[in-house]
């Protein structure tokens, strides 16, 4: 961009008169550190804005921000990179927060397993055991630098490979979490806000139930080919809420991960299709109708019934916590 400028001022030179070479590499120079603070100053952006939502078992949420983390991300770590393939072996430092210190804030002992939610709706799951025994933690910078977005921050999941090699067995990479946003301790209560309501699972169990048999839509968490999914169609939970929706407007779900919060490409639903498919907020699933771990996207998933040609590409939508209503 800043180069775009220089070339810019170079284009019009003609008539103004030619820029000496010194005055070029002025501007140049002038250019590239303007690029540097803005790029600075993205990087920031990024980095105050991004927080960490604790949940589950823990009772109400609490959401630390950038700040707060910074203060709390006081262990180190030194291991390789288990997604660095370029170099495997190389050993890094990593700061970050002990996960089992976000514990003592009186969890209860009802969650054997946590779960940490990305922002690209990735999840991964990790035994409680196992986060009290070994130090993982949530690294928040790598050899004292903010970790990049490509790198897996500015929140990455890390595992104390090189003091516990067994680790690596239990938690491969695929473990390593890029960009967590949410640490869920246990399962959570159904809490689905429509419009102005907020509904729990008793509210969504009074509503017609529905049955639907398919191959779960994302990837991580539920066993492989169909599976049995029960709930509520989006359409009763609007009537529930008591609101009515007209030809043009959009119905958007919004699930926890930041994807589902991207304005850019929201899950959104056309009134005409909530009418006619049976949209699923499922609840429960498999045979004797359990509810949906927090693991497989739960307490509340959305689901697509196959037969309705209209919605059969649509993303599946985990952790929802929203269905509203857009002009
Ligand atoms: N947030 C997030 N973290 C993630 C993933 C992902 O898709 N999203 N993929 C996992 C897997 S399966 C691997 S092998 C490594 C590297 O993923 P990549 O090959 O997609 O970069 O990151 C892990 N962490
Ligand atoms: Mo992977």
């Amino acid at each position: 961009m800043g180069f775009a400028l220089v070339t810019a001022i170079v284009g019009v030179g003609g008539c103004a008169g030619k820029p000496t070479d010194a005055q070029l590499q002025v501007w140049r120079e002038d250019a590239i550190a303007l690029n540097k603070k803005m790029v600075a100053a993205n990087a920031n952006t990024i980095q105050n804005e991004s927080h960490l939502v604790i949940a589950g078992a823990t009772g109400t949420p609490v959401e630390l921000n950038w700040q707060q983390l910074q203060a709390l991300a006081t262990k180190h770590v030194r291991t390789p990179d288990a997604n660095y393939v370029l170099d495997p072996g190389k050993v890094f430092d990593f700061r970050g927060v002990l996960v089992s210190t976000l514990l003592k804030s009186g969890i209860a002992n009802t969650a054997d397993e946590v779960v940490f939610v990305c922002s690209d709706a990735y999840v991964v799951t990790v035994k409680l055991a196992d986060l009290l025994a070994y130090p993982i933690i949530l690294a928040i910078a790598k050899n004292d630098k903010p970790i990049k977005r490509d790198r897996g921050g500015p929140i990455y999941l890390v595992f104390p490979y090189t003091e516990y090699p067994l680790l690596k067995q239990k938690y491969n990479e695929s473990a390593w979490g890029f960009y967590v946003s949410h640490v869920i301790f246990g399962n959570e209560p159904v809490e689905l806000r429509v419009g102005k309501r907020i509904l729990n699972l008793a509210a969504l169990d009074k509503l017609p139930q529905v049955t639907l048999s398919q191959t779960v839509g994302y990837r991580r968490g539920w066993p492989n080919g169909k599976v049995k999914l029960q709930g509520v169609r989006v359409r009763d939970v609007l009537g529930a809420a008591g609101v009515q929706i007209s030809e043009h407007q959009e119905i958007v779900v919004r699930g926890k991960p930041q994807i589902y919060h991207d304005s850019s490409n929201p899950v959104r639903l056309s009134a005409k299709d909530v009418r006619h498919c049976d949209i699923l907020l499922a609840t429960r699933w498999g045979d004797d109708h359990r509810l949906i771990p927090t693991k497989m996207g739960g307490p509340v998933t959305l689901a697509f019934d196959p037969q309705c040609t209209a919605t059969n590409h649509l993303p599946w939508v985990t952790f929802v916590e929203e269905v509203a209503v857009i002009l």
